[in-house]
C-alpha cells in the first residue's frame, strides 16, 4: 500500500475522530468512540495492519504518522473528558449557589455577662490599689471555717449549706472568705486583695444557684477603721450603680467580722418606694462586711494590737441581675442559652 495514502488516510481518521468528539456527551460514550478508533479493530487500528504491506524503509515515516494520530486521539480524549468534568462542576455550583446572596459573618464569641460584671468590678477595687489574689475551689475545713472563726460546734456552720468532700476535712469552699486567711499567711503585711471566684453551696432556687461567683475583699494594715470600709464601698457602689444610688449600713453578724454589717442600696427600678424586686422593702442587699475580727488576725499570725482590717464579700450574680434588668432566675447565667446570651455582646 502506498504510504503517502496511508499518511492521508490517518490524518483523515483523526479529523474525524475530533469533529465525532464535540458530539460525546458522557464519559463513557467519549471512551466508547476512543475504541472505536485505537483498538484493535478500531478505524485506527485495522489501518495498522497496512503497515505490513509498506516498503521497510519507508516504514519509520508512516510508523510515526500511527504514533503522531494516536498522540492526539489520546490528548483529545483527555481534554474532552476535564471539559466534561468542569461543565459538570459549573452546573452544580449554578444550581446551589447563589453568588449574588449577601455573606454570612462567621460567629464571633463575647464574654459572658458574669465575666463582664466580674471584670468590671475588679477594676473598680484595683483602680483602688487593691490586688488580685486567687485560691482553690476545694477547700479544707480548717480555711473555709476554722481560720475564718467558726468552731466546731458553732451554728453559724449551718448558715452555709455546705458540699462536703470528705466531712470536718475537704469541701467546695462556700464563699470567697478563705482566701482572706491565704492571702494573710502568704502576703507581707499591708495585705489590699480582692478575689474573684466560684463557689457552692447547697442551693437552688429562682435567686439561689447551687454554684455562683462572689468578690471578696481585704485591707489590713495599721490604723484600719470603718470609716476606711465605708469610703470603699460606697466608691464602689457609686461607680457600678451610678453616683446617686443611696446606701445603707445594716448591723449584721458574721464570725469572722466584728462589727458585721450588711449593704444596701436603694432599689434601682422602684428609688425606694416599694416593688416586687425589693420585695416592697425600697432596698436591695448587696453585700457583707466588717471589720476583721481580731481573733481571725492573729490566727494567722497577725498582732491585733497593732493592724486592724476590714473585708467584704458579695455575690457577682446579684450585682449581674440588678445591672440588667428584667433578668427572672439566676439559672439563665449557667443554661448558656444563646439568644439569652446575645443580649450581651458589647
Ligand atoms: C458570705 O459569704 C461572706 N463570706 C461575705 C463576707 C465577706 C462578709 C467578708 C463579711 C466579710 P453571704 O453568705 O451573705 O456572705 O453571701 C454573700 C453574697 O453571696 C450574698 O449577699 C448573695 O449576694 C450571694 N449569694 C449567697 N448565696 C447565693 C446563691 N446560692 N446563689 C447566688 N448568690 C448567692
Amino acid at each position: 500500500m502506498d504510504p503517502k495514502e496511508i499518511i492521508e488516510q490517518l490524518q483523515l481518521l483523526t479529523q474525524q475522530f475530533v469533529a465525532s468528539l464535540q458530539n460525546q456527551s458522557t464519559e463513557q460514550a467519549i471512551r466508547d468512540l476512543q475504541a472505536a478508533y485505537l483498538s484493535k479493530k478500531g478505524k485506527v487500528g485495522e489501518l495498522q495492519t497496512s503497515l505490513g504491506q509498506v516498503e521497510p524503509s519507508q516504514r519509520k515515516e508512516v510508523g510515526q504518522a500511527f504514533n503522531k494520530a494516536k498522540q492526539t486521539i489520546v490528548q483529545s480524549v483527555t481534554e474532552a473528558i476535564d471539559g466534561l468534568v468542569k461543565r459538570a462542576e459549573e452546573a452544580y455550583l449554578n444550581a446551589h449557589f447563589d453568588v449574588t446572596l449577601p455573606g454570612r459573618a462567621p460567629a464571633q464569641g463575647h464574654m459572658h455577662p458574669l465575666s463582664i460584671v466580674m471584670y468590671d468590678i475588679v477594676d473598680v477595687f484595683t483602680s483602688m490599689g487593691f490586688d488580685v489574689a486567687q485560691g482553690p475551689e476545694i477547700e479544707t475545713d480548717e480555711y473555709n471555717f476554722a481560720k475564718l472563726n467558726f468552731p466546731d460546734d458553732h451554728p453559724a456552720r449551718d448558715m452555709q449549706d455546705t458540699l462536703f468532700i470528705e466531712e470536718g476535712k475537704t469541701l467546695l469552699r462556700t464563699h470567697m472568705s478563705p482566701v482572706q486567711i491565704r492571702s494573710m499567711l502568704e502576703r507581707p503585711l499591708p495585705v489590699q486583695v480582692v478575689a474573684p471566684g466560684a463557689v457552692f453551696r447547697r442551693d437552688d432556687d429562682p435567686t439561689h444557684s447551687p454554684m455562683f461567683f462572689q468578690i471578696e475583699g481585704l485591707l489590713v494594715d495599721k490604723g484600719i477603721h470603718f470609716g476606711h470600709l465605708k469610703g470603699v464601698l460606697n466608691t464602689f457602689l457609686y461607680q457600678i450603680f451610678g453616683e446617686d444610688v443611696q446606701t445603707r449600713f445594716r448591723p449584721s453578724f458574721f464570725p469572722f467580722t466584728e462589727p458585721s454589717v450588711e449593704v444596701d442600696i436603694q432599689c434601682i427600678y422602684c428609688k425606694g418606694k416599694g416593688c416586687r424586686l425589693c420585695s416592697q422593702t425600697g432596698w436591695i442587699e448587696i453585700l457583707g462586711a466588717g471589720m476583721v475580727d481580731p481573733n481571725v488576725l492573729e490566727g494567722v499570725g497577725i498582732d491585733s494590737e497593732m493592724y486592724s482590717g476590714f473585708a467584704f464579700g458579695l455575690g457577682v450574680d446579684r450585682v449581674a441581675m440588678l445591672k440588667y434588668e428584667g433578668i427572672t432566675s439566676i439559672k439563665l447565667f449557667y443554661e448558656n442559652d444563646p439568644r439569652f446570651l446575645e443580649r450581651f455582646r458589647r
